[in-house]
């Protein structure tokens, strides 16, 4: 059992070492909502997962921090004692907002952790110490500038190389990265930009050996991704349409997915993403962890939960340099085998450096439970 007695809600922005363009924007620096809980025995952080705007979903930053003022942190402190696991059922009164629900969650687990001395990896169940590394690259500019950060990713150490595409920017990208590099572990995502009338692009990516392609179509549909499934042969992987374990299981029995991308900040925190990876488990479906350009706070949580046993192949768990010069947390580098180790302190393990997160902050609003 935990009481929160306060909790600090900053808005932080940190520079992006290089533009991230997707199919539904570019971003420039990372701009996050982070929570501090403070309870009777410890401090707790929580990264919130969503972004400037509702592009990825419909959550965003300045969403997510009035549904947690107005909402989600009322409830909070109305609860008292507030057991972790039940943490859902006191937000439960609040419909959608996965991202919002995940930050606190997160927050108060960390502290629940770290007053017990007990790390986040241990406490969801971890096999492993390491976790193995993909890398997402952003649409770029022109093929040649691909090839080389592409080059320059591998150099490095990244398992798996993941391709941003979008229609117009696909298969002739693809051929060119194959062809330079025709051993590596790649796939593409798509962050819904097709529609099942595009089945030909699908088709003609079938010729290149992708480990997946994510996200292809509508990102809250799962029928016409089985349709899509049945099409083609490579491996279809859902991120934006799984929403919880509930989704998971339906995409499962549908055949809308072969692999599943679990962020814990789009289902509703780690506890759902660990019921995702139980489902995925039981349908032979593996999954991975993916990414939201968190800062250490975030990433070093995706690290415990990329450590469980169906996190079977690499994720979107790149190293601190592959976004920031300068991270919230010390940085977390890449181990020369394309690893980063999972976290072994109390709780999420690191804590943000004081004057680091200072400097960051462009919004501070406190809260007391009365
Ligand atoms: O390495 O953290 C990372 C980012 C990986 O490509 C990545 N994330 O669609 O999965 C995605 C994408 C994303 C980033 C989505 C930010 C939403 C916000």
């Amino acid at each position: 059992m935990t009481r929160v007695r306060s909790l600090e809600l900053r808005l932080v922005a940190i520079p992006l070492v290089r533009p991230f363009r997707t199919s539904f924007g570019e971003s420039t620096e990372k701009v996050c909502v982070i929570a501090r809980v403070e309870t009777d025995d410890a401090l707790g952080w929580g990264e919130c997962v969503s972004d400037v705007e509702p592009n990825f979903s419909e959550e965003w930053n300045d969403g997510a921090w009035n549904v947690i003022r107005d909402f989600l942190a009322p409830a909070m402190f109305a609860a008292g004692d507030v057991d972790v696991e039940r943490l859902a059922s006191v937000f439960a009164f609040v419909r959608g907002n996965p991202m919002a629900k995940a930050t606190l969650e997160n927050a108060v687990l960390d502290a629940e952790l770290r007053a017990q001395g007990r790390s986040l990896a241990s406490y969801l169940g971890a096999v492993r110490d390491r976790v193995g590394c993909g890398v997402s690259v952003g649409i770029a500019p022109s093929t040649d500038v691909l090839l080389e950060q592409i080059g320059g990713y591998l150099a490095e150490g990244y398992l798996r190389i993941k391709l941003k595409i979008e229609p117009g920017t696909d298969v002739d990208r693809v051929r060119a990265v194959r062809e330079a590099y025709p051993e590596i572990l790649l796939s593409v995502d798509a962050n819904a930009a097709y529609r099942l009338t595009d089945v030909e692009v699908f088709r003609a990516l079938d010729e290149f050996g992708l480990l997946m392609v994510e996200q292809p179509l509508h990102h809250e549909d799962l029928w016409e991704h089985s349709l899509l499934q049945r099409e083609i042969r490579t491996d279809v992987c859902l991120d934006e349409s799984i929403r919880s374990a509930a989704d998971a299981r339906a995409a499962s029995e549908l055949g809308s997915c072969r692999i599943v991308n679990i962020k814990q900040g789009r289902v509703g925190g780690l506890l759902e993403a660990k019921r995702v990876h139980d489902v995925a488990a039981e349908f032979g479906v593996p999954v991975w962890c993916g990414g939201m350009l968190e800062t250490g706070i975030g990433r070093s949580t995706n690290l415990a939960l990329a450590a469980l046993p169906n996190f079977r192949l690499p994720g979107d768990t790149s190293a601190t340099s592959r976004y920031f010069a300068e991270d919230l947390t010390e940085p977390l580098v890449l181990e020369a085998d394309g690893t980063l180790p999972v976290p072994n302190g109390p709780g999420i393990g690191v804590d943000p450096d004081p004057a680091r997160l200072e400097a960051a902050t462009r919004r501070t609003e406190r809260f007391e439970k009365e």
